[in-house]
């Protein structure tokens, strides 16, 4: 009886015990929980505001690079996937050796140069004594870096008004070429005006109409089938008036034979510098690197008729041939200013080797996601 009752008393105070530590232990892991949860957003917090806050450029530059990897996403997987793969195996022997040019000349880095490409990095396995393919990759990223060099260049701008040229065959992307140089300079603070000097087709003018009013800048433009060369001048005597920085004159692409097109490509020339000595500052030749080789044709014919003193690749993010600026550098040596890698306003970039460089070589963390 005794018994009975304490162990009554005994139960109801474990019982209560134990309700008492299943709340508590029910409570407990919440709270935990909650506080580790807001320990780690504050966490997240100073770290957002730390990064943004010691580097605001670290973050712009890095997705500017990220756009750039994209653009050249379909060179990098067709030109360097096919490298790095090659790089992945185990021996450096004949076939590699003829593998590694066959990657190199189907994307249009061209026969001459490809060839000598894998000369310099036989004469490196050689004198280095390497024996595994993986070490050729810096020494291959220091081989383009080094070609590619030799045509970086900035764009020429004069104290006073810049005159540019902008030429190259139909289609290759220069009315394009010349809105994106122009939202481009205007953001830098430049005065920029446009010049309609193709006036073989109204919807041509038109299409430089469009890109003056999204950039929000002058265009001088005369009727359809004016003389480009009117236009030309019309534009160089309102760009001085106007004390314009920069005056970017768009060129036909297609006339009736190509042999009229450079004719006319030089009238507009000699006009622009009847009225300022040194002008065109830049006459910028457009080339569609979606045509590989073709393009390379393009900048020696042009190259003889009209003097480019620099190229514009457009059309990069179009393309696995990619390789052409290796070939252009390599072959021809003419300066590459920018690269089209988009159709948006922002889409043209200065050519910059390394940074170019480092977009096509896929690192070992990307290659180990893929
Ligand atoms: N994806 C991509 N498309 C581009 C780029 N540049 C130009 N384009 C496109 O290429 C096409 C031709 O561009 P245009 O700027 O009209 O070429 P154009 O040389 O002025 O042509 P014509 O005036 O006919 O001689 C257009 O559809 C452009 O949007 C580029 O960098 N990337
Ligand atoms: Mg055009």
């Amino acid at each position: 009886m005794v018994f009975d009752q304490f162990s009554d008393k005994l139960r109801e105070r474990l019982k209560k015990q134990q309700e008492e530590e299943a709340a508590k232990a029910e409570a407990a892991p919440q709270g935990f929980l909650q506080k580790l949860q807001s320990g780690i957003q504050k966490g997240i917090d100073v770290l957002n505001t730390d990064i943004g806050e010691l580097i605001p450029a670290a973050a712009p530059a890095s997705r500017a690079m990220d756009r750039l990897k994209d653009g050249l996403k379909r060179t990098r997987d067709g030109l360097m996937g096919g490298v790095m793969d090659l790089f992945r195996g185990k021996r450096i022997d004949e076939d590699f050796w003829e593998s590694l040019e066959e990657i190199l000349i189907t994307s249009d880095v061209g026969v001459a140069t490809s060839t000598q490409i894998v000369d310099r990095l036989r004469a490196a396995v050689k004198e280095q004594k390497i024996t595994e393919p993986a070490a050729l990759t810096d020494i291959l990223r220091e081989d383009l870096t080094g070609i590619l060099k030799t045509v970086e260049s900035d764009l020429m701008l004069e104290s006073g008004l810049t005159v540019i040229m902008v030429v190259g065959v139909n289609g290759t992307g220069k009315t394009t070429t010349i809105g994106k140089l122009a939202w481009r300079l205007k953001s830098e603070g430049k005065k920029v005006m446009l010049a309609a000097a193709d006036t073989f087709r109204a919807a041509a003018m038109d299409q430089l109409q469009i890109w003056a009013d999204r950039v929000g800048v002058d265009i001088i433009r005369l009727g359809e089938n004016a003389d480009p060369a009117a236009v030309a001048y019309d534009a160089v005597t309102a760009a001085q008036a106007r004390g314009m920085d920069v005056l970017i004159i768009d060129t036909a692409g297609r006339l009736h034979n190509k042999v009229n097109l450079m004719e006319e490509l030089k009238k507009v020339r000699r006009v622009v510098t009847r009225q300022i000595p040194s002008a065109p500052h830049e006459t910028l030749l457009v080339l569609d690197a979606t045509t590989g080789q073709n393009a390379l044709q393009q900048a020696k014919t042009f190259g003889q008729a009209v003097d480019v003193s620099g190229l514009v690749l457009a059309k990069l993010d179009g393309t696995a041939r990619g390789g052409i600026v290796i070939a252009i550098a390599q072959e021809l040596g003419t300066p590459v200013k920018f690269i089209g890698i988009g159709e948006a306003m922002d889409d043209l970039r200065a050519f910059e080797a390394t940074e170019f460089v480092n977009a096509l070589f896929v690192t070992t963390e990307e290659a180990a996601a893929t």
